[in-house]
């Protein structure tokens, strides 16, 4: 990993996590999947690719769906303050030594300019600032369900160097708001963000580059219960892979749901504000068994061990490199049922 290496310039604005595209194999039951269950917003769509909003976004997508070969995660993608800061991003990456490209507006459908970037941890970055607005949903009631996706919250990520990854993004000025820890001082998961919220990208330790999951907010946390049960009405219960229940950390009440190529997308909602300059970092030991449930209730070893591989920006999928040492999985005795 070329993390060791540090810029001189400074980095892009980011203003939040704000996108994402996943290569999938059946493209109708996708969008099944996020359009007729989950009820995401269709903004465009052919025959290759379908890009999608939740009701409170403005911007032309959140989520883009692309037909291909074998499942796996495009782009992930994060806003910026400003047009020069896709500058800044060319510059800033440019020094790390990692692969930088400046694309023209509409390279990615309904955004304009844009730099894409493998990043040192090996995930396909997109940096964008303008694009295409369209009908907030906000108060489109009359289009409401049972359960509504308001925004893109977070993407969490499977990296095998936690204190690598975690210093890359501190240099790129994310704060931590919660961390996972054994008793020596070992990070096994670090919660960070840009948007005055818990995060914005979680790191988990595990086997990577590989994308654990994004998530989506919903208002109320009966809006969870209510997917559950849509989910169990159309015999589509294996749908449900973790919850629903609350978390430790974050505080945020919660439901994973694996898609129809296993993506891990997680319904989530009511986490807290985290933007005053001194917001505290809270602390859990791995050996805390309320950390990831706030219940206690084990957590399913799939949780821990699957997750989507990530393409470089010449759409090959991307080597996995094993993680050194123990995981949170392995080391926590006691905890997690194990
Ligand atoms: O968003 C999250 C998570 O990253 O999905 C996982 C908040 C908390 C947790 S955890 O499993 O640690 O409770
Ligand atoms: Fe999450």
């Amino acid at each position: 990993m070329s993390t060791a290496k540090s810029a001189t310039a400074a980095p892009p604005d980011i203003l939040r996590a704000a996108a994402l595209e996943l290569v999938v194999t059946d493209l109708e039951a996708s969008r099944n999947f996020y359009h007729d269950v989950l009820g995401l917003l269709i903004t465009f769509e052919n025959a290759e690719e379908i890009h999608l909003r939740a009701f409170e976004e403005y911007l032309h997508h959140s989520l883009v769906l692309r037909k291909g070969p074998a499942a796996a995660v495009r782009r992930i993608s994060y806003r910026v303050r400003s047009p020069r800061d896709l500058d800044a991003a060319e510059r800033y990456f440019g020094e790390l030594g990692v692969r930088v490209e400046r694309r023209a507006k509409g390279s990615t459908r309904g955004l304009g300019e844009l730099v894409h970037v493998q990043d040192p941890l090996g995930f396909p970055l997109e940096f964008f600032c303008e694009a295409e607005h369209v009908e907030r949903y906000t108060q489109r009631y009359d289009a409401f369900g049972a359960a509504t996706l308001l925004r893109l919250d977070h993407f969490n990520i499977l990296t095998p160097d936690i204190p690598a990854a975690r210093q890359y993004l501190l240099d790129l000025n994310f704060k931590v708001s919660e961390e996972i820890r054994d008793e020596l001082g070992t990070t096994f998961a670090s919660w960070m963000y840009r948007k005055p919220s818990v995060h914005d990208i979680a790191l988990t330790q595990g086997d990577g580059p590989r994308l654990h999951h994004f998530a989506f907010n919903v208002q109320e946390r009966h809006e969870i219960l209510h997917i559950c049960d849509h989910l169990g009405a159309l015999r589509q219960s294996e749908r449900i892979e973790r919850g629903p229940g609350r978390h430790g950390v974050s505080n945020a009440f919660y439901l994973y749901m694996r898609d129809p190529d296993g993506h891990r997308v997680e319904v989530f909602t009511a986490n807290y504000y985290t933007g005053d300059p001194d917001n505290p970092v809270k602390i859990w030991s791995v050996h805390d068994n309320q950390r990831r449930s706030w219940w206690g209730h084990s957590i399913i070893p799939s949780w821990y061990t699957e997750a989507s591989g990530v393409l470089n920006l010449d759409d090959e999928l991307q080597p996995v490199a094993t993680h050194q040492g123990s995981i949170e999985l392995k080391a926590t005795v006691g905890a997690d049922g194990y």
